[in-house]
C-alpha cells in the first residue's frame, strides 16, 4: 500500500484501466490533476473546446470497443462537456468524464467556476459522482468504468473536488472491489423464451432482421453471418447498426427508416416477423409507431430491460447479451431458403434502381453522393469513415458500403452537429492504422472547426471532406418539402475552408467537378498529415427516398422521376 495525492491516484487508476490516451483542457480546480500528469506516461491531447474532449473519447470509444476518457475543469469546462456527454448517452458508447470542483469547503457558496455539474448531467449519464476526499478517487474510478463498459455502455461522469486532489491517501487498487449487480449483463436466454423464438422463427414466411448498433457493441458479426447463413433471413441495418453486417452480402438489404432504402421499408411493412438485434425501435426507423409492421410478429432482443416494448410492442422480448442469444439460436432454428421472400425483395428493388442518382446520365455537376460514392471506389471500401449530421450523414449510410464493424462512426441518436471533426481524431488515436476519412457538412464542420488547430499540433493523418453545399442543407430539405421553400435561416456563407484549414497549417484542395473530386480524393490519400477537401456540391439536392415524420414507413417520397431528374431536383449557384 503507498500514498498518493487525490491527483496522483486519478492518473494510477487510469494506467490500471489500461488508459493510453486522453483529451482535456485543464483549468482552476482541475490543475492538480493536470500537475501530477506530468509524472505518468499518459498520452494527453489538448482540444480547443471541452465540447471536442467529450466527442473525442467517444470517438476513441466507437472505433475501438474501450472505455475513452475526457477530463475538464469545473463550471465552463464541465458544461461545455454536455453536448458531447448527451451524444454519448443516446449511442450508448462507454465514456468517462473527469471533471474538477471546487473545493469541498466552498461548494453551494457560488465560488468562482463552481457548477453543479453532477445535477446538470444526471439526465444524460448512465450514473454520475461527486468525490470530495483523496480515498474515494479509486473507488469511484473503478466503478466508473465498470459502469461505463458492461452491460449496455455509456458516460459516467466523475466530479472531483480540488482539495480531494490536493490531500493524500492510500492507494491499492486490488483491493478495491466493485459491488454493482444491477451493472451485471443479463444471463442467457431463459429455455422457453428459446423455443418461443425457434417456433416464430421456423413458422415465418417473410422474416427479416434489424441489425442495430448491439450487433456491433456485443461483438455478434459472425453470428449472425451464421444465423443467416442457416435461416436465409435478409438483413437491414439501422444507421448505427452499418457495418455489423458486410454490406456485400447477398442478404443484406441495406440501412432502414427514415431515409433508408424503398425496398427495406416496404419489406418492413409487408414482413411476417421481426427480428430485432440490439436496436431501439427509434422514431427515424419506425415511422408511425400505430402503422410500424402491424402484419409482423416481433422478438426482441436486447441488453437493456428498459428496450423492451418501449416505442413499439413485441411479441417476445429476450434480455441478454446478443452474442450469447445468437449462439442458442444458431443451434436451435431450423435451415431454410426462404427462397420467395428473397425474390420478392428483389423485385422491389428494381424500382429504386431507376431512381438512383448513380445510374442517372452524367450532367457535369457535381452531387454528394457521387463524392461519397467515389470515395468509397477510391478508398477499396476499406476507411473508417466518421461523419457530421445532415444530408451528408444520409448519402453517406447509402453510398458508403460498410464492410466491417466500427467502420461506420456517426452521432445517431442525438444528431450532434460538430461531432464529425473531434469524433475522428478520437478514432485516429484508437487507430493509428488504416485511413478515417471525416464527411461533413459546411454547417457542421464550422461548429467545432477549431479542433483543426488539434489535428495540426498532434500530426494527424486525416482527410476531411466537406460537403459543401452553402445550405443547412438538410433542414432547407424540410423547408423546400414542407415549409414551401421559405429557406428560413439556412443559407450559409462561408469562410474559405482552403483558407481557414492553411492557416493552421494544413494541406488543402477544392473540387467543382467530378473529375476533379476524384483527382482531389486520390491526391488526398497520397498525402500524409491532415488535409481537408473543399467539395463544392450541388446546392439545392435532396436526400431519397425520405418518410416525412410521421408518416408510414412505406409512406415515401422518392426521387421524381421527370425527364432529367438531377436538373429538376438541383439547382446550383457555384
Ligand atoms: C448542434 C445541432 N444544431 C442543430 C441541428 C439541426 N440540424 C440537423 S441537420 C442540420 C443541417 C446540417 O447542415 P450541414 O452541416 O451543412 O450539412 P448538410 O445537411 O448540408 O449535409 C441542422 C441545422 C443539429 N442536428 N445539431
Amino acid at each position: 500500500m503507498s500514498q498518493k495525492t487525490g491527483a496522483q491516484i486519478i492518473w494510477e487508476c487510469l494506467l490500471k484501466e489500461q488508459v493510453e490516451t486522453v483529451f482535456g483542457y485543464p483549468g482552476g480546480a482541475i490543475l492538480p490533476a493536470y500537475d501530477a500528469l506530468t509524472q505518468y506516461r499518459i498520452r494527453h491531447v489538448l482540444v480547443r473546446h471541452e465540447q471536442g474532449a467529450a466527442h473525442m473519447a467517444d470517438g476513441y470509444a466507437r472505433a475501438s470497443g474501450k472505455v475513452g476518457v475526457a477530463l475538464a475543469t469545473s463550471g465552463p469546462g464541465a458544461t461545455n462537456l454536455v453536448t458531447g456527454i448527451a451524444t454519448a448517452m443516446m449511442d450508448s458508447s462507454p465514456v468517462v468524464c473527469i471533471t474538477g470542483q471546487v473545493p469541498g469547503p466552498v461548494i453551494g457558496r457560488d465560488a468562482f467556476q463552481e457548477c453543479d455539474v453532477t445535477g446538470i448531467t444526471l439526465p444524460i449519464t448512465k450514473h454520475n459522482y461527486l468525490v470530495t476526499r483523496a480515498q474515494h478517487i479509486a473507488p469511484t474510478i473503478k466503478e466508473a468504468f465498470h459502469l461505463a463498459r458492461s452491460g449496455r455502455p455509456g458516460p459516467v461522469l466523475v466530479d472531483i473536488t480540488k482539495d480531494a486532489q490536493q490531500e493524500s491517501a492510500d492507494f491499492d487498487w486490488d483491493d478495491i472491489e466493485v459491488r454493482l449487480p444491477g451493472a451485471r449483463p443479463a444471463s442467457g436466454v431463459l429455455p422457453d423464451e428459446l423455443q418461443q423464438a425457434v417456433e416464430l422463427i421456423n413458422a415465418a414466411q417473410k422474416p427479416l432482421i434489424l441489425a442495430g448498433q448491439g450487433v456491433i457493441q456485443s461483438g455478434s458479426t459472425e453470428g449472425l453471418l451464421q444465423f443467416v447463413d442457416k435461416t436465409s433471413i435478409p438483413v437491414s441495418c439501422t444507421l448505427l447498426g452499418l457495418g455489423g453486417f458486410p454490406a456485400s452480402h447477398p442478404l443484406n438489404l441495406g440501412m432502414m427508416g427514415m431515409h433508408g432504402e424503398s425496398w427495406v421499408n416496404h419489406a418492413i411493412q409487408q414482413a411476417d416477423l421481426l427480428l430485432a438485434f440490439g436496436m431501439r425501435f427509434d422514431d427515424r426507423v419506425t415511422g408511425n409507431p400505430a402503422t410500424y409492421a402491424t402484419a409482423a410478429k416481433k422478438i426482441h432482443v436486447d441488453i437493456d430491460r428498459a428496450e423492451i416494448n418501449k416505442n413499439v410492442q413485441v411479441d417476445l422480448g429476450i434480455v441478454g447479451d446478443l452474442r450469447d442469444t445468437l449462439l442458442q439460436l444458431n443451434e436451435a432454428v431450423d435451415e431454410c431458403s426462404h427462397r420467395q421472400w428473397n425474390a420478392d425483395i428483389e423485385e422491389m428493388k428494381g424500382d429504386s434502381a431507376v431512381r438512383d442518382i448513380q445510374t442517372l446520365p452524367d450532367n457535369g455537376r457535381l452531387y454528394a453522393a457521387h463524392v461519397i460514392n467515389d470515395i468509397w471506389n477510391l478508398t477499396d471500401g476499406k476507411a473508417m469513415v466518421v461523419t457530421d449530421v445532415g444530408q451528408h450523414q444520409m448519402w453517406e449510410a447509402q453510398y458508403y458500403k460498410h464492410e466491417f464493424p466500427r467502420q461506420l462512426i456517426t452521432s445517431g441518436g442525438l444528431g450532434t452537429m460538430g461531432f464529425a471533426l473531434p469524433a475522428a481524431i478520437g478514432a485516429r488515436m484508437a487507430c493509428p492504422e488504416g485511413e478515417i476519412w471525416v464527411v461533413c457538412g459546411d454547417g457542421g464542420f464550422q461548429m467545432t472547426a477549431c479542433e483543426l488547430s488539434t489535428c495540426a499540433q498532434e500530426e494527424l493523418d486525416i482527410n476531411v471532406a466537406i460537403i459543401n453545399n452553402g445550405y443547412l442543407g438538410m433542414v432547407r430539405q424540410w423547408q423546400e418539402f414542407f415549409y414551401e421553400k421559405r429557406y428560413s435561416a439556412t443559407p450559409l456563407r462561408n469562410p474559405d475552408f482552403c483558407l481557414l484549414a492553411q492557416a493552421h497549417g494544413l494541406q488543402t484542395l477544392q473540387a467543382r467537378t467530378r473529375s476533379q473530386a476524384r483527382e482531389s480524393i486520390a491526391k488526398a490519400r497520397r498525402t500524409q498529415g491532415t488535409v481537408v477537401v473543399d467539395f463544392r456540391v450541388e446546392q439545392e439536392d435532396s436526400v431519397y427516398p425520405m418518410v416525412p415524420a410521421g408518416n408510414c414507413l412505406h409512406d415515401m417520397i422518392r426521387r421524381p422521376l421527370e425527364e432529367n431528374p438531377l436538373v429538376e431536383t438541383a439547382q446550383s449557384r457555384w
